[in-house]
């Protein structure tokens, strides 16, 4: 198997720290590619140009980093990152879809941030401003009251991950948004996710914005 990546992007930083958590990252290539590059290495496998990109033994191509994600799940090493028979109550999926629908406002955000100003729609930021700080409200209270921990052996799910990955571009790459601020459980939360190896092998280049 082999993953396209790029260093900055979270939706790629969750499929790689997933192949961390799970120890398939000792069988599965990685390579970092180029974004909006009509040269990029990636187009050529993937017409839709977008990371993760995961390519099968088989060659079959997988985009969407939820996808990604479940295929990881079917295999033994993966089987923890998320149940797909619904035993627990389909709560990992539910919570993965939050923070991956969190992360899609944010990723918005920072598209219309990236922007020349007289480009910006000051409309599709307030809207997107809105719906992360009501999401970031929702999770500060989740994970006070236990949500998105660690499981037995301290085994991280991919809701985890993605929350992890999503804050973490927040930290270093959409620092317009002071997230953390009147979010103390959701601030300890990612402190203590910062230190774990999958995080720390996975930091992206602070940006500009
Ligand atoms: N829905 C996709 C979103 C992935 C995505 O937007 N990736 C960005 C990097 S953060 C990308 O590849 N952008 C390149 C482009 O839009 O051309 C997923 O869940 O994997």
């Amino acid at each position: 198997m082999k993953l396209y990546f790029s260093s900055g992007s979270p939706y790629a930083r969750i499929a790689r720290m997933a192949l961390i958590e799970t120890g398939l990252d000792a069988r599965v290539a990685q390579e970092e590619t180029t974004l909006r590059d009509p040269a990029s290495t990636l187009l050529p496998v993937n017409p839709v140009g977008r990371v993760p990109t995961l390519v099968l033994d088989d060659g079959t191509v997988l985009g969407e980093t939820a996808l990604i994600l479940v295929h990881l799940a079917t295999l033994p090493e993966g089987r923890g990152l998320l149940p797909l028979d619904g035993s627990d109550g389909w709560r990992t999926m539910s919570a993965l879809g939050r923070a991956i629908g969190m992360l899609d406002g944010i990723a918005v955000w920072n598209r219309e941030l990236r922007r020349p100003e007289h480009e910006r729609s000051p409309g599709v930021i307030a809207h997107e401003t809105v719906r992360a700080n009501r999401v970031a409200d929702a999770l500060e209270r989740a994970v006070a009251a236990g949500g998105y921990a660690a499981g037995a052996g301290g085994a991280v799910d991919a809701a985890w991950i993605a929350l992890a990955a999503t804050l973490g571009y927040c930290e270093r790459r959409h620092r317009v948004w002071a997230w953390r601020e009147g979010r103390p459980a959701l601030s300890a939360w990612l402190d203590a996710a910062s230190a774990r190896r999958s995080f720390q092998a996975t930091v992206p280049p602070v940006s500009g914005i």
